[in-house]
């Protein structure tokens, strides 16, 4: 019997990463391209898959540690056959480049895990008394920056257990958690969320009963904050949010934005965090949009969940029985893609209209500009014309440019015009949002459009670049089909489908011509839309595409 480290791969990130989760336990059994951490840098949450199957027999990490490449995550206890043969053994895999960085499989002897750094941090002379309470105080510690900024704080007369989160704060480089040293109640809070602090500034006075060790005098120490992760370059530009509510799309799993505070509370409750959307500073999740989320969850109609137990409750069928099989695991993406879905055609009523736009003018002009707009260095889509003719119709049909409350009591007409775009990726279906349509021309939609579709395929999307669609379109146009049916895309009420457009006999008058027609579907939840306006908007649109001197008027 062997042992086989499984180490950190190559992130290509300079310096170290944060571990955010290890998602095996020893005694585990696990499987090449089994996840076994993830790691976190400035720029990406990265998994790393097992290389090698055996059973976990040491874990060299803990969350919140700080590992580079190289470095052992685990090491796992090759089972007998695997040992002879070697036949398990993955030296590169998938989601993360891992290359002849990883080492293949031999005895070694592993150190033990560097255990996280706890540089304990010197607090100003708390006062010490015989008394039953005593009081101290909490001060930020080193943040190794100029400054930071309050971004989450405990409430005056809070209770809190030892090791607490106090206050979280973010500098321009890391985000931090303030622990508090000893379990006690919150006396004074000497900050606010939004405060901009340094090194040494006070943040609370703690009133801790005597029974709890109390500070013993100045030289009492708390544990050095533990760094969460670096901050991320996320969107500059904030959406005002003011409730949690489900990402209607589906997002890449690794790029939620949270403290590891906020993970370990998902975690506890089964929160899946790609479902939370962050209110926080760069769209990060706070504990009270997990609230928010929760309580959302709670009051939802029992039919979602019955529903979704219908389709869990499927016994699983064993298909090797009829013959071969091959077993592929499904992207992260895929599974949250896959639940949107089933929510939507369970639970959503939708019809599909479908109808045939004359473009033949339409593509003469655009083919007519291809030429000038490649010189300009992008390409001219018909898509990026959809998308402003079905703002022009969205505002002559508001209706289909809402949501429906939850209770179904309200129906929330949206101002914005965010249009979602269906976007194929190797991981599955991926929906970034054009945000503000209505204020851009064709020109910067489809430069912008080039622009989400790449960073859809190149796995860059941000959870912000996903959120907040008001209406969404799916082409299909590119690849062929008549027609289809797209889902709509909860909480939106409605969705156009646009199948490839083809020359067609089409009297004009009394004359037949060759014209060429794009197949439009356009499905709509028929507790908001009835069928006579579905088929109003979809001639609207068939109208501002025929001729797209309308979208002047
Ligand atoms: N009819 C005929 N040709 C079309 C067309 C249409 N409706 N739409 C696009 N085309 C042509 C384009 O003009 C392009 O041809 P040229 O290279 O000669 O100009 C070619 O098809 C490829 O287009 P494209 O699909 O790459 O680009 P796009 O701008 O039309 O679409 C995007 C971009 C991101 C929507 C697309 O690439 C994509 O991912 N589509 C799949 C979406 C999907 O999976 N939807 C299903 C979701 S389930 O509801």
């Amino acid at each position: 019997m062997s042992m086989y480290p499984i180490v950190v791969p190559d992130l290509g990130v300079d310096g170290a990463v944060d571990v955010i989760e290890i998602n095996v336990a020893i005694g585990d059994q696990i499987k090449v391209d089994d996840i076994v951490a993830v790691l976190e840098s400035d720029k990406a949450t990265l998994e790393v898959p097992a290389t090698q199957s055996g059973t976990v027999s040491e874990i060299h990490i803990k969350p919140g540690v700080k590992v580079k490449q190289g470095d052992p995550l685990i090491t796992v206890t090759l089972s007998s056959s695997t040992d002879s043969t070697q036949a398990n053994v993955k030296t590169a895999s998938a989601p993360i480049s891992v290359s002849a960085t990883v080492p293949t499989a031999t005895v070694v002897a592993i150190s033990p895990a560097t255990p996280a750094v706890e540089t304990p941090q010197v607090i100003s002379a708390p006062v010490t008394s015989t008394d039953t309470l005593v009081s101290e105080t909490v001060v930020v510690p080193d943040i190794g920056a100029d400054s930071a900024t309050v971004i989450e704080l405990v409430s005056q007369g809070a209770a809190l257990a030892a090791e607490a989160i106090v206050t979280v704060l973010e500098s321009d480089k890391a985000t931090m958690e303030v622990p508090a040293p000893h379990a006690g109640k919150v006396q004074t809070l000497y900050l606010k969320v939004g405060d901009k602090v340094k090194s040494g500034d006070k943040i609370a006075e703690l009133e801790i009963k005597q029974s709890e060790p109390p500070p013993v005098n100045k030289d009492s120490v708390v544990p050095a904050p533990k760094v969460a992760e670096p901050s991320e370059q996320r969107a500059a530009v904030l959406e005002p949010v003011t409730t949690a509510r489900v990402l209607d799309v589906p997002v890449s799993a690794s790029n939620v934005h949270a403290g590891p505070a906020v993970r370990r509370m998902a975690r506890e409750f089964g929160i899946d965090l790609n479902q939370v959307m962050g209110t926080g500073p760069k769209s990060r999740v706070l504990k009270q949009d997990l609230m928010r989320f929760t309580k959302e969850r709670l009051a939802r109609p029992v039919v979602a969940s019955s529903t979704a137990s219908l389709t869990e409750s499927l016994p699983e069928i064993d298909f090797s029985r009829f013959g071969a099989i091959e077993l592929l695991p499904r992207s992260r993406i895929q599974k949250v893609s896959a639940k949107n879905l089933s929510r939507s055609s369970l639970t959503i009523p939708q019809v599909t209209q479908f109808d045939e736009a004359d473009i033949t003018d339409l593509e003469a002009f655009r083919r007519a500009q291809t030429e000038r707009t490649a010189k300009e260095g992008y390409k001219l889509t018909l898509l990026a014309f959809m998308v402003k003719a079905v703002v022009a119709v969205l505002k002559k049909y508001p209706d289909f440019n809402s949501s429906l409350d939850n209770q179904g009591e309200n129906l929330i007409r949206k101002q914005y015009y965010h249009i979602g775009i269906a976007v194929e990726t190797q991981d599955g279906l991926m929906v970034p949002v054009l945000k503000n349509a209505e204020q851009k021309g064709v020109k910067d939609i489809a430069i912008e459009l080039q622009a989400l579709a790449s960073l859809a395929r190149d796995k860059k999307l941000k959870p912000a670049d996903m959120q907040g669609a008001s209406f969404t379109i799916s082409s299909l146009g590119g690849i062929g089909g008549t027609a289809f049916t797209p889902l709509v895309n909860w909480p939106e009420v409605a969705i156009l489908g646009v199948s490839k457009s083809q020359l067609k006999p089409v009297y004009v008058g009394e004359e037949l011509q060759a014209r060429l027609c794009l197949p439009l579907s356009l499905s709509y939840d028929h507790r908001v839309i009835d069928g006579a306006a579905g088929a109003r908007f979809t001639r609207a649109l068939v109208e501002v595409l025929g001729d797209i001197r309308y979208l002047v008027l």
